[in-house]
């Protein structure tokens, strides 16, 4: 799906700004009541969460449909292009009302969706737009929620003899199966866009190399057939090459490469035409491929220095804030990486946009984060996850394709995989295969696995890169870093057979800034220190282990519970993005290890 774009073919409205909002209190669901939005309404702004720009708990605490509602006018001088009204991201379950009639409903929270208004609306007349919003996650979303009460985070235990007693008073919520908070409302940005009444639809390339040229496969579509012509631009926007036809190859001599930062992430332009319409598709030329226990980028071996991240911020909650965007891209070059996983849901496309213009590497996450429902359900079985889990990795690849930032595809984080192992190997290997065949430029393909009983784990190895997600010194062996370090490496040993690219994908301790003891102990910056040095060490001693995510970028904001005080706290930096010790401590390391060859 192509990014909507305003040149001097296509015109671009805005509807973010302020709208009107309310929750609903049960009685209305997904249908929109204009008496009960009239009574009820206040003001919200888009994009943002909404569950943190009021101050009071029913917000925070809110438990399905909520409502919002913006009048606009498309200009009459609109009226001979055709008009689409997109959504960048609306979380979880939209439906969406024009003039008061259902025009779309839309499943998942974190991927665009569009809808066609030519025919709908008339230029130069009020438009009504409502969209009903839901908030609820269970066994058959992504993310997922235990709707059965079994919560993971946040507890669950009424702490008397009958359960059902305790039910009685307990009101609905909703029971996360992942540790986020459920930011919920119009996340991302709001645009009615125009094209051309024939316009181009779609464009992918594909990127190859031979001797010094570059190559690349591109394909145009198009709303009906019609001449295409492809003019590639260098950055500093001189023609290199031109092609006719809707696919073919076209030839970059002596091209240059997109490298990840400090390197040169050079970007070239490919301006293609159809018709009266025009779309202007940036790429990189690059190459990734796994070969043995390396991870090559433009055929050198990579090393990810990063971490897992959120769309989190104080206020916004998961909104767009290209702000945010601009200053961690300035903090994750400050600190010496190189890259982020993309934890736990598809981010908005302006952080891929700037990722490819700045040189940071994506591993690109579905919202699949919590499948599982412990020792005795086998999810795989039990819940309708399968459909909707490749309805949204085909609209991720859709998205994503031509950004020469993204390296690889996270299927999902932390699947069950130990329960049920033979299950849960026919369910990861299959979708890597259809993963597989959808990506046009074939990338690497993951999950990102749980601690667990990885010999057990039938699903982890059998993916390109093992990417782990491991707490020895935290939630197992807490605080005693030699029995930590003595469990990471007898697992280390267990992967070093399996002869793979390893990734940790997360580790890390919850610190509170501020908090210094001249004896590590958890909790203080010094232990948080102290655990990354002494993990981090035994890393270097294994050529497989090709890269180090700390979890996480920054603190971020979770559900309450009695494991988190203020979110969790394992950021490198605070969630207001100022350095704790350990921030230092990473800075130092990654500027002395290189992104190629660090382990021959
Ligand atoms: C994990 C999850 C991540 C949590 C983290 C933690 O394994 O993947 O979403 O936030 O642990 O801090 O517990």
């Amino acid at each position: 799906m192509l990014y909507p774009q305003t040149n001097e073919k296509r015109g671009l409205i805005s509807l973010d700004g302020l709208w009107a909002f309310c929750l609903d209190d049960g009685t209305n669901n997904e249908k929109i009541s204009n008496d009960f939005i009239a009574r009820n309404k206040e003001n919200i702004s888009v994009p943002a969460s909404y569950n943190d720009q009021k101050d009071e708990l029913k917000y925070r605490e809110h438990y399905g449909w909520a409502y919002y509602e913006k009048t606009f006018i498309v200009p009459e001088f609109f009226s001979s292009q055709r008009l689409v009204l997109r959504f960048d991201a609306v979380t979880h379950h939209a439906i969406v009302y024009i003039n008061g009639k259902p025009a779309a409903e839309h499943r998942g929270g974190f991927l665009p969706f569009e809808i066609e208004l030519t025919g709908l609306v008339k230029a130069g007349c009020p438009v009504l737009l409502q969209v009903a919003v839901d908030n609820r996650v269970s066994h058959s979303t992504l993310p997922v929620g235990n709707e059965d009460g079994t919560a993971f985070f946040g507890s669950d235990n009424a702490g008397v003899p009958s359960v059902e007693a305790a039910k009685v008073w307990r009101k609905k919520r909703n029971l996360p199966n992942f540790d986020f908070f459920n930011y919920a409302g119009i996340n991302r940005s709001v645009r009615v866009y125009t094209t051309p009444a024939d316009y181009i639809q779609d464009i992918t390339i594909v990127p190859s190399v031979k001797g010094s040229d570059g190559y690349i496969d591109y394909s145009v579509k198009t709303s009906c057939p019609g001449d295409v012509s492809v003019t590639v631009y260098s950055r500093e926007h001189e023609v290199v090459a031109e092609a006719l036809g809707a696919e073919g190859r076209i030839r970059i001599e002596n091209a240059r490469l997109w490298n990840p930062w400090p390197e040169d992430p050079y970007l070239y332009t490919a301006e293609v035409r159809f018709r009266d319409d025009k779309y202007t598709q940036r790429f990189g030329i690059r190459t990734v491929r796994v070969d043995g226990h390396r991870f090559l980028i433009n055929e050198k071996p990579f090393f990810f220095k990063g971490f897992g991240k959120h769309e989190d911020s104080a206020v916004h909650g998961r909104g767009f804030d290209l702000a945010y965007d601009v200053k961690d891209m300035s903090l994750i070059k400050w600190l010496g990486a190189n890259s982020f996983r993309t934890s736990h849901y598809p981010y908005a496309e302006e952080m891929y946009d700037l990722a490819d213009e700045e040189g940071i590497v994506i591993i690109d996450e579905t919202p699949a984060v919590g499948i599982g429902a412990g020792d005795k359900t086998d999810p795989y079985r039990t819940f309708d996850i399968r459909s909707h889990h490749e309805d949204v990795i085909r609209d991720l690849i859709a998205r994503d394709k031509n950004h020469p930032s993204v390296v690889m595809w996270s299927m999902a984080n932390e699947p069950d995989t130990e329960h049920f192992p033979e299950s849960a190997r026919d369910y990861w290997t299959s979708l890597y295969e259809f993963t597989h065949s959808l990506d046009p430029q074939d990338r690497p393909v993951t999950f990102v696995c749980c601690q667990n009983n990885y010999e057990r784990d039938l699903a982890t190895r059998e993916m390109d890169v093992v990417c782990i997600n491991r707490y020895y010194g935290w939630y197992n062996l807490s605080g005693d870093m030699d029995a930590a370090c003595y469990a990471l490496n007898l697992e280390l040993d267990f992967w070093q057979k399996i002869d793979k690219p390893l990734i940790m994908t997360e580790y890390g301790a919850d610190t509170l800034p501020g908090f210094h003891l001249t004896a590590p102990e958890m909790f203080s910056e010094e232990f948080q220190v102290m655990y990354y040095d002494r993990i981090n060490s035994e890393f270097d001693k294994r050529d497989f282990v090709c890269g180090e995510h700390p979890w996480n970028f920054a603190d971020f904001n979770t559900i309450q519970g009695v494991y988190r005080a203020d979110g969790n706290r394992k950021g490198l930096l605070t969630r207001d993005r100022r350095p704790k010790m350990s921030a230092h401590y990473f800075r130092k390391r990654w500027n002395s290890i290189p992104n190629f060859g660090y382990k021959g």
